[in-house]
């Protein structure tokens, strides 16, 4: 015998759409978490989506034998732009996704993202000269620092294309239209499609955004074409790779929705994570002393280099816990390939169901992470701890075939960068009382944060 899934009440036509807050979905997810509990059903203008919450639910969809990766309705706007690129491809289906898969792979494994230390480095000193240059007077938004630095980071280090954010009075126009595009593309979303296609302005400069995306990649692989390089980057290895199995390459189209997804998938989850690192060191004074000293003893004065990568225990230990309670893509959606059900046999699911997995809400499950599952603890990430969790507790980087490529790549950049920053400065909250709030577009992020940066005497 199945039980029905709860659901909150609803309204005629719009169903639960209101439960929704447009400009922090994320909040009331885990609200509705709270009070329906592992899974609860929402409607949206007749379309039913299952939220689970749990790390039992989480690790029972994580399967990619009964479901398969399901492009939810703001993943589907986020398409319009990045087609089949890997991130937004629909699999099985779509050929490209498992030619590009296999091309790129071994591209983006750890092996071979050491390639792109010397460019990342590049990167990272622009940031540190800025924040010494502005002295400890100045405030600082680190989020919006972290964004020009991976953005041009992902551009330089998979295109050789400099973006030069840091040499701009903002930032750079195809940053302010992705963000504007992805803010849009999540609101779209939840609003009927009559809506949408009546709201002229808003759609004009929806369409406006995506051009001015698009305008960037065309011009980089126009560019490329023009002038071929010998570097071995992901741009050469989509141009000229071929797939083993099948013989194929990639067509200029999916190229540059790759290209494109890159610089989306590649810049916002990781500037979010190096903000809440930076908010979670601020809050904890103790973990940020023990980061420190790991950095002062095992690194000291030199510059960090490639083979310091994956050495520092404690850095490793914060940046998990940092993606455990931060998760910058908070959740993601399956649906089952059959009719099937949940909680071992409890709850009824039909096939293509939109499942949304609540990452953001397991990874602070009490069951497995304890009662103090909401404080940041980078202790319980050491000595072993995190890999004899149960399985998908700790899940920030999705699951399975559909997982995030570019993993190895964050890891490396947010080492790199957390180090040499801590090296240079000691960094203080603006205003000693600031409490988390978030940004929410496609990822998450802290909201109004800022802090000041005291350069560090004597240090390189
Ligand atoms: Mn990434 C998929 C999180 C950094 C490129 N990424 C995913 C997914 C999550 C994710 C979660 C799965 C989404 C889903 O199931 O719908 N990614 C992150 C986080 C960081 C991150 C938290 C940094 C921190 N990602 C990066 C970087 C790149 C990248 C850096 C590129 C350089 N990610 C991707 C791509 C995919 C992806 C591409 C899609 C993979 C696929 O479906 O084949």
């Amino acid at each position: 015998m199945t039980t029905p899934i709860p659901s909150p009440p609803s309204v005629p036509f719009l169903g639960n759409v209101g439960t929704i807050d447009k400009d922090l979905p994320i909040k009331s997810f885990s609200l509705l978490a709270s009070e329906y509990g592992e899974i609860y059903q929402l409607t949206t203008f007749g379309k039913t989506m299952v939220v689970v919450s749990t790390q039992e639910l989480v690790n029972e969809v994580s399967d990619d034998k009964r479901f398969y990766k399901k492009i939810s309705p703001s993943l589907g706007e986020v398409r319009k732009a990045s087609g089949d690129g890997l991130f937004t491809a629909h699999v099985p289906g779509e050929e490209n996704w498992y030619i590009a898969h296999r091309i790129l792979m071994p591209a983006f494994s750890a092996l071979n993202i050491r390639n792109m230390f010397d460019d990342m480095y590049d990167i990272t000193s622009q940031l540190l000269l800025k924040w010494e240059r502005f002295g400890p007077g100045h405030v600082i938004d680190p989020a919006g620092d972290f964004t020009r630095l991976t953005l041009d980071a992902i551009a330089l280090c998979a295109m050789s294309y400099r973006l030069n954010s840091f040499y701009r009075e903002g930032v750079h126009p195809f940053a302010t239209a992705m963000g504007d595009f992805l803010l849009e593309s999540g609101h779209r979303a939840n609003r009927p499609g009559l809506v949408n296609a009546i709201s002229w302005n808003v759609a004009a400069k929806y369409e406006e955004d995506a051009k001015t995306m698009m305008d960037l990649v065309d011009e980089i692989l126009y560019d490329r074409k023009a002038h071929p390089i010998e570097k071995n980057d992901l741009l050469n290895v989509m141009l000229y790779g071929r797939d083993k199995e099948t013989g194929k390459g990639l067509p200029d189209e999916n190229i540059k929705c790759n290209l494109l997804t890159f610089l989306i998938a590649g810049h916002e989850t990781t500037s979010g994570m190096l903000t809440f690192a930076l908010y979670y060191l601020l809050k904890n004074p103790e973990s940020m002393r023990k980061l420190r000293e790991e950095i002062d003893t095992k690194i000291g004065d030199r510059p960090m280099t490639v083979d310091d990568v994956h050495k520092l225990p404690y850095l490793i230990a914060v940046l998990r816990e940092t993606l455990r309670l931060g998760p910058t893509a908070p959740m993601r959606a399956v649906a089952p390939i059959e009719d099937t059900t949940l909680g071992g046999g409890k709850y009824a699911i039909e096939k293509d169901t939109l499942i949304v997995v609540g990452v953001a809400m397991a990874q602070r499950d009490p069951k497995v992470w304890g009662p103090d599952a909401e404080e940041f603890k980078p202790e319980r990430m050491l000595d072993g701890k995190f890999e004899a969790m149960p399985p998908n507790s700790w899940q920030p980087f999705g699951f399975g075939m559909r997982g995030c490529i570019g993993r190895p790549f964050a890891w490396q950049e947010a080492q790199l960068v957390l180090v040499s920053l801590f090296q240079r400065f000691d960094l203080v909250l603006e205003d000693p009382s600031y409490s988390l709030q978030l940004k929410q577009t496609l990822t998450i992020k802290p909201d109004h944060f800022y802090v000041r940066a005291i350069p560090r005497s004597g240090k390189p």
